[in-house]
């Protein structure tokens, strides 16, 4: 047996719905590229997803070519692991469907993100965000992932794919493997610099509310600059101090400090020296990927040639699951 078929395989996916945030970088993407040699690694920018809420379709199709520019930017070698864009396979909407026959209304409804998206969105609670789950679901099962390395706000999404495989094999006999997800010690959950009790996330309004990781170097520190914090002077990581925990998760994240050695680093000294030391440290370490992805960006026949590689590859594996499924589940074989 070859070497690649003893590693076990890894799937996650982001969406092309803007550029990415600081949050989506040190939450998930920068956790991608690292366990490229340990793992067989599939990663998807899942545009299928990106569409339950309205996109501009000639925005969709840029921020698409970004995101998929940017996963090779923050490390993902698409010579390691395969790097796709999800409407290129087919086989993720065909296993959505069967799938949402294995999935009850009830445990839809129960969704957090659903119930956000859907107060955020209130004139298109349209039905693909209410059923978007088992996409997700689709995605991950396709090809029998084993970790999904996620922040922790689809660690719900990832209970109910494992729930959806359970009744499926309960059903139709074992087959599907129970995904198990993959949340970072460090910044799971990076919040937003102007209400730190919210997560930070790209389609947020207020531009100061996230950094974004191709954000040049002044405006990296002009947002940690005017990032909400409270009242006291004193750096240490506590209840009742969202913001300076925050931001001291997020410095811990870039420079690999211990909250400790941050507190003590940082012991005499106000907010203002702590808010920009975080905004320097965060700009140096993204200056690399903000110069790699120019690179990347400027050349689409080469992105091309990747994303249609990746297609390629991950069909082939999704092709086999589905047809698995479809005999499992009793349809009728054409060949
Ligand atoms: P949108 O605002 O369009 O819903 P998003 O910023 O929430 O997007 P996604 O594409 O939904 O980003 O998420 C991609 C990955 O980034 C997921 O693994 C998600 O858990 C992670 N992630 C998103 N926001 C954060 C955050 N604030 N902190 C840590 N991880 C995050
Ligand atoms: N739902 C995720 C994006 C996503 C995903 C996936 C993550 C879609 N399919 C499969 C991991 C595995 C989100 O909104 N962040």
């Amino acid at each position: 047996m070859s070497d690649t078929n003893e590693k076990k395989l890894i799937f996650s996916g982001i969406q092309p719905t803007g550029t990415f945030t600081l949050g989506n970088y040190i939450g998930a993407i920068r956790n991608w590229g690292p366990l490229q040699d340990e793992y067989n690694c599939i990663y998807s920018i899942v545009d299928l997803h990106a569409i339950t809420v309205r996109q501009e379709p000639a925005k969709l199709r840029q921020n698409t070519l970004q995101a998929y520019a940017l996963i090779l930017a923050c490390g993902i070698d698409p010579e390691k692991s395969t790097a796709f864009i999800q409407s290129h396979n087919h086989n993720h909407a065909e296993l959505s469907w069967i799938l949402s026959c294995s999935t009850q209304f009830g445990e839809l409804s129960r969704m957090t993100q659903f119930k956000d998206k859907s107060a955020k969105h209130a004139d298109d609670i349209n039905a693909g965000l209410f059923t978007y789950p088992v996409l997700m679901a689709a995605d991950i099962l396709a090809y029998n992932a084993d970790l999904v390395p996620i922040g922790a706000d689809q660690k719900q999404h990832l209970e109910l794919a494992r729930n959806i495989a359970g009744r499926f094999n309960q059903k139709y006999g074992e087959f599907f493997t129970m995904p198990e997800p993959f949340i970072p010690k460090t910044g799971a959950r990076v919040m937003s610099l102007q209400d730190p009790s919210k997560k930070m996330s790209k389609s947020d309004e207020n531009p100061n509310a996230c950094v974004l990781i191709l954000d040049d170097k002044d405006t990296i520190i002009r947002k940690f600059k005017r990032a909400v914090t409270d009242s006291e002077a004193e750096v240490c990581y506590r209840e009742g101090k969202d913001g300076i925990n925050n931001l001291m998760t997020i410095y811990s994240a870039v420079t690999g400090k211990s909250l400790e050695e941050i507190t003590s680093e940082f012991s005499g000294k106000g907010y203002g020296d702590f808010k920009l030391a975080v905004g320097e440290a965060v700009a140096d370490h993204l200056e690399p990927v903000r110069s790699k992805y120019e690179k990347l960006i400027a050349d689409k026949a080469y992105l091309k040639e990747c994303y249609t590689a990746g297609a390629e590859a991950a069909s082939k594996i999704t092709r086999k699951t589905l047809s698995k499924v479809y005999r499992k589940i009793g349809f009728v074989d054409i060949r």
